[in-house]
């Protein structure tokens, strides 16, 4: 929450919080008419009211949580399963049926909670790793209300993901969201590699197509508020030392002593995955590695308490307090220490003073979504000095790349680092820390807060584009009304996506005995006439339906067979590339598992739909770059269908055989319904008063929508009742 809550002898005090993700809202919660809904922190059975009062002051509601729900909830599957898992700490990783029982229930609590305040709400923005099965709660009751989802920690690769027995609910719960955010490009594409692994969605860049609705997948790194920091910064130094913190006060006293010292500053939560201890073992062999330095630098080590309650943490405690008396030990003369550690939070005007006054930050996690102290640390300095040493598994490394980055398992690296940061001349320092300064001020946390709300503003603006192309009842009796006004009418009706569901196996997508009805009913009116218009090869489409009264165009519309009659070509081709072509993609079979060859008379077409998805992708991707050069002076053209690449004669598509057919005759009504993108060509071609209807819910220049063949089948059902 944006504020803290505390009681003290039946007193409730509510104080405003500090650190990145607080303050950053409040500049959101400022513009907005919002509410914040989250846990106060305050567990005891004190006089609920008073709390629930205070906080409505501040515009929060607070969602109860009992001991039982903080103990198995968020110090139980909340940090003791997701935050070690999405951290890659598997070993600390608990999989518990109790706990996700207790995530579950009070996931659904947040859900109630919002319910109850669901009046005049069109957003909802929800945040991290408590919440993630959240969006869909909250999206399965109130379908039309826009919801965002950013998640504070990395999203792990899906060898690591795949191992927690409840990945497909957790996945399914994130997706509810409308828009996903994600600190950086890497976590984006592990979380959109674990839906397509798991669920098996396409995807089209950043964009999930769910069978109701898409999901934008997109990265916003999280920024700071640049100027308070920076401020703060400057207003403190024209304090006295009088009114400066003890640790700096202490670090004053200390340079008047001793003036050559530096002091390298390191702060962060305690937790395992900021790398406390190999930053400790690291300073140690600095100090053994180059020892002219041992009684001239100082390590200043910041530790915030966190999740006390988690065994962990209470073990990381004991050895960071071990490695330190043990480095201490080892190095401390007299009047030196070289380390000077503290376990305790600083108030905000302090620990901009220290960013401030310290030479050298030294922030080593092993893994951190993004890490704000890092760029609290730039924001902080005034004069332009001072060096960053930043892991590269911090989020934040992405963006600063002035900082000397390290590989924090690289303890020589990072020894060797520190020597680097201390002989690093002031001109390259205020080099680097200028261009540092300049990108956090740009996007800082006010600026990363809209870009994601406007990004929503898009989401929303095009489901509702997308919702009104959806075909409603009315809209379905209006086409029913004129299909009865007229005299003679068109249907092209593609086959695979379109009237039945996908097979792994394209020859077991085999018509059943309802579609045979429906087709057999629609073409026995003679006011109809039925085409079936399709990429697939003319001998499968003569054993499924030759004898049937219906028109068959296959091969994208290569073929033409009229009811009773037989097969024609629609113009004449050569295909006489073939066996050139052919070749290559024999390469392509043999190094992707489970894709296969289909051979149609003037093409031949790659399947990938059996493949490992991603592999099956990236093998699409180097396939069309192949045959691309491949295919440059030859009359053919290549095409992207679901899970097919195809190579066919340059020219030949649904939409020019669709028009062959309309030639024939005056026609009342056109229906025209597909479901891939090569059915863009047949809605294209088609006369502007032709009904066209896309199945499934991505981009389209149909007039219409519908979500799936059973839709489809049932719209004509209808159809084939009237006259
Ligand atoms: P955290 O793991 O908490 O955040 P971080 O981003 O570094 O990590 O934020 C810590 C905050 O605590 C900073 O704003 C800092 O100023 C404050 N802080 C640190 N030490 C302090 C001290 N001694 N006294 C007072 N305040 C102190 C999670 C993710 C991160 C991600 C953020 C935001 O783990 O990777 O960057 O959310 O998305």
């Amino acid at each position: 929450m944006p504020v803290q809550v505390q009681i003290t002898e039946g007193n409730i005090e509510v104080t405003p919080s500090v650190g990145g993700l607080a303050t950053g809202m409040m500049s959101v919660n400022q513009t907005f008419d919002s509410l914040w809904i989250g846990w106060s922190g305050v567990v005891a059975d004190v006089n609920r009211k008073q709390v629930d009062i205070a906080l409505k002051k501040e515009g929060c509601v607070d969602v109860q949580l009992t001991h039982e729900d903080v103990e198995l909830y968020y110090e139980g599957f909340s940090n003791k399963t997701i935050w070690p898992l999405f951290h890659y700490f598997n070993q600390f990783v608990e999989f518990d049926e109790e706990k996700w029982q207790a995530y579950k229930r009070v996931n659904r609590k947040f859900a109630d909670v919002i319910a109850e305040n669901m009046e005049g709400v069109d957003k909802i923005w929800i945040h991290d790793y408590h919440l993630l099965l959240l969006p869909q709660m909250v999206k399965e009751k109130f379908p039309d209300v826009t919801i965002g989802f950013f998640l504070h920690i990395p999203f792990p690769s899906y060898e690591l993901f795949r191992i927690i027995p409840w990945r497909t609910e957790i996945i399914n719960g994130m997706l509810g969201a409308d828009l996903l955010g994600f600190h950086t490009f890497d976590y984006e594409r592990h979380f959109m590699s674990s839906v397509r692994r798991l669920l098996g969605y396409d995807i089209n860049i950043n964009e999930i197509s769910l069978p109701k609705r898409i999901v934008k997948v997109d990265n916003f790194p999280m920024g700071i508020d640049y100027d308070k920091f920076h401020e703060t910064a400057i207003e403190s130094q024209k304090h006295s030392i009088r009114d400066k913190s003890e640790v700096r006060k202490e670090l004053e006293r200390y340079s008047l002593l001793y003036p050559e010292t530096r002091f390298i500053l390191s702060i962060d939560r305690l937790d395992y995955t900021k790398g406390l201890i190999n930053r400790l073992e690291a300073f140690e062999l600095f100090l053994q590695k180059y020892p002219e330095y041992q009684e001239k630098v100082i390590l200043v080590m910041l530790a915030v308490p966190s999740r006390i309650g988690v065994d962990q943490y209470q073990q990381m405690k004991s050895e960071v307090d071990e490695v330190v008396g043990r480095i201490n030990g080892e190095f401390s003369t007299i009047n030196r220490t070289p380390i000077w550690y503290f376990f305790r939070s600083l108030p905000f005007e302090n620990l901009v003073d220290l960013y401030n006054y310290c030479e050298i930050a030294l922030i080593t996690p092993i893994r951190d979504g993004m890490n704000l102290v890092a760029k609290e640390y730039i924001a902080s300095k005034t004069d332009g000095r001072g060096v960053l040493i930043l892991s590269e598994m911090a989020g934040a490394s992405k963006e600063m790349s002035e900082a000397l980055i390290i590989n924090p398992n690289d303890k020589a690296q990072i020894a060797d680092t520190i020597k680097k940061a201390i002989d690093m001349p002031v001109e390259e320092q205020m080099e680097r820390n200028a261009i540092l300064q300049e990108r956090l001020k740009r996007y800082n946390v006010g600026k990363w807060a809209s870009d994601f709300l406007n990004s929503l503003d898009k989401v929303r603006l095009r489901e509702q584009k997308s919702l009104a192309k959806r075909l409603t009842p009315a809209s379905k009796n209006l086409i029913m009304k004129k299909y009865c006004q007229a005299d003679y009418r068109v249907l092209f009706l593609d086959y695979d996506g379109t009237l039945t569901g996908f097979k792994n196996n394209p020859k077991h997508a085999r018509p059943d005995q309802e579609l045979y009805d429906i087709l057999d009913n629609l073409s026995g009116n003679p006011k109809n006439k039925v085409v079936l218009i399709s990429g697939r090869d003319k001998e499968t489409f003569q054993e499924w339906f030759g004898n049937r009264s219906y028109t068959l165009i296959v091969e994208h519309g290569v073929w033409l067979k009229e009811a009773g009659g037989d097969w024609k070509m629609i113009e004449p081709i050569d295909d006489s590339w073939k066996d050139g072509i052919r070749s290559s993609l024999e390469f392509y079979v043999d190094r992707t598992p489970g894709s296969f060859i289909e051979e149609k008379s003037f093409s031949l077409v790659w399947h990938y739909r059996k493949s490992d998805p991603e592999l099956g992708l990236n093998r699409a991707i180097e396939l069309k770059d192949e045959l691309t050069s491949l295919v440059a002076n030859m009359n053919l053209e290549i095409l992207e269908g679901n899970k097919v690449v195809e190579i066919k004669n340059r020219g030949i598509n649904k939409g020019k055989a669709a028009l062959k057919v309309l030639q024939e005759k005056p026609t009342d009504q056109i229906i025209a319904v597909g479901d891939d993108w090569t059915d863009e060509f047949l809605f294209s071609e088609l006369p502007n008063e032709a009904i066209t209807i896309k199945v499934g819910m991505s981009q389209t220049i149909a007039g219409y929508k519908v979500e799936n063949f059973e839709e489809v089948r049932g719209f004509l059902k209808q159809l084939a009742c009237e006259q």
